[in-house]
């Protein structure tokens, strides 16, 4: 007979069971010394684990340090089912553990007299629950209300979901831009989310909480931030090959400094002058193809629209002046921005796998031509 694969795992899961039984395993399995070991060795698995939290300081993912409204709401709602939660615990703790001393069994101590069928005590005992799980459920469901209704005069900035990396549209003032989302600190803004392809999850937890990307629909997500402050997130809904290295930011500025920062986005980009590095990157950039998939507003030329035609990629025309990219995820932790961008242009699936920006085996003279005119696009 052929073993198959499976049969052959069977006869060594079988193999190992026996050996477990055998005379020389008879120890028994819990003598103190191997229990120690293994909380030793649980006491390591969380050191460790604390030690890779340090190591991601840069992607700050955390729903305890709310800086804005909603993300308090959702903060103070925690806050308030902890708290009633930990009270029940105690109370059920410290009853149970004065329940077993009075009535533990004694040396000439009477049967203890008995509950059951008590009509008084079944009564009090389900409507303390009831009145607790009310107390929960009527802010709970106020909350989430009040937090999923966008007030319809904040102003709106539609984000649309791609494999792998945020868009973001602002309509009234025709503003496209991609990963970081620039809102004004104070006031609240609506964001019309919906996706390209699959189904995203914009998750900006200090801020608020979770909200799908539908392909085909509009959902809304309220986002306002107490004070100018920069805010990570991250797609939340597992979407293809490289949902882990898509991320995004919120960058809460004053009203001015947001002003100032639309009328700079509204600009065409300026045309790098002849004979410089940055004019060599920007023939690279025309002729390699890149305006297939990338929009860059030049006064008079109408190549945003033939990018939008081809396949959607994010708009490069004020590229440097997004302090991140490819999904919010370059530059790395402590790496260098033109590294980054070089790593990026060189081959992007090695970066970010499955990426739908291809290895377009760029030399590296291209590669310095094109960071130089990149990094001029402001
Ligand atoms: C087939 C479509 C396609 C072509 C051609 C293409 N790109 Fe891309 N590019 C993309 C996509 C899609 C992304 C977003 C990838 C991601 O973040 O997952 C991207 C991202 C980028 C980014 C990062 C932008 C950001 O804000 O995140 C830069 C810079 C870039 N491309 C430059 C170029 C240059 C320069 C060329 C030409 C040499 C080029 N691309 C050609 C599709 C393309
Ligand atoms: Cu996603």
């Amino acid at each position: 007979m052929r073993r198959t694969g499976i049969a052959r795992e069977g006869l060594w899961a079988a193999k190992l069971v026996a050996r477990r039984d055998s005379p020389y395993d008879a120890e028994p399995m819990a003598s103190s010394g191997r229990l120690a070991r293994v909380f030793a060795l649980m006491g390591l698995a969380f050191l460790l684990g604390a030690c890779s939290l340090v190591e991601i300081e840069d992607a700050v993912l955390t729903t305890f340090e709310p800086a804005g409204p909603n993300a308090q709401r959702i903060d103070d709602l925690f806050w308030m089912v902890f708290w009633i939660a930990t009270g029940v615990f105690a109370f059920v703790v410290v009853a149970l553990i004065v329940l077993v001393l009075r009535f533990r069994d004694r040396e000439g101590a009477k049967e203890p007299k008995q509950l059951h069928g008590n009509a008084k005590v079944e009564v009090v005992w389900t409507v303390i629950p009831a009145i607790i799980l009310a107390a929960i459920a009527v802010p709970t469901v106020q909350a989430v209300f009040d937090l999923t209704e966008c007030d319809p005069a904040a102003m709106k900035v539609e984000l649309i979901g791609h494999q792998w990396w945020f868009e973001a549209h602002y309509p009234d003032y025709e503003v496209d831009t991609a990963n970081v989302v620039v809102i004004p600190a104070g006031r609240e803004v609506c964001l019309e989310m919906t996706s390209e392809d699959v189904i995203h999850n914009f998750w900006a937890p200090s801020l608020h909480g979770k909200r799908y990307l539908v392909p085909g629909q509009w959902t809304q997500l309220k986002l306002e931030a107490y004070e100018p402050g920069e805010f990570w997130a991250h797609c939340a809904e597992f979407c293809g090959l490289s949902h882990s290295l898509m991320r995004a930011r919120v960058l809460a500025v004053s009203e001015s400094e947001f002003e100032t920062w639309v009328a700079e986005q509204q600009q065409p980009a300026v045309l790098p002058e002849e004979g410089t590095q940055a004019y060599e990157g920007y023939q690279v950039f025309v002729n390699r193809g890149c305006t297939q998939c990338h929009a860059y507003r030049v006064d008079g030329e109408g190549g945003s629209e033939i990018a939008r035609e081809a396949f959607n990629g994010p708009d490069l025309t004020h590229f440097a002046s997004r302090h991140v990219f490819a999904g919010a995820t370059l530059p790395e932790f402590g790496e260098d921005r033109e590294t980054a961008l070089a790593r990026w242009l060189a081959d992007p699936p090695s970066v970010k796998p499955g990426s739908f920006m291809p290895n377009l085996a760029l030399s590296g003279e291209e590669i310095d031509d094109l960071i130089a005119f990149l990094e001029e696009s402001r």
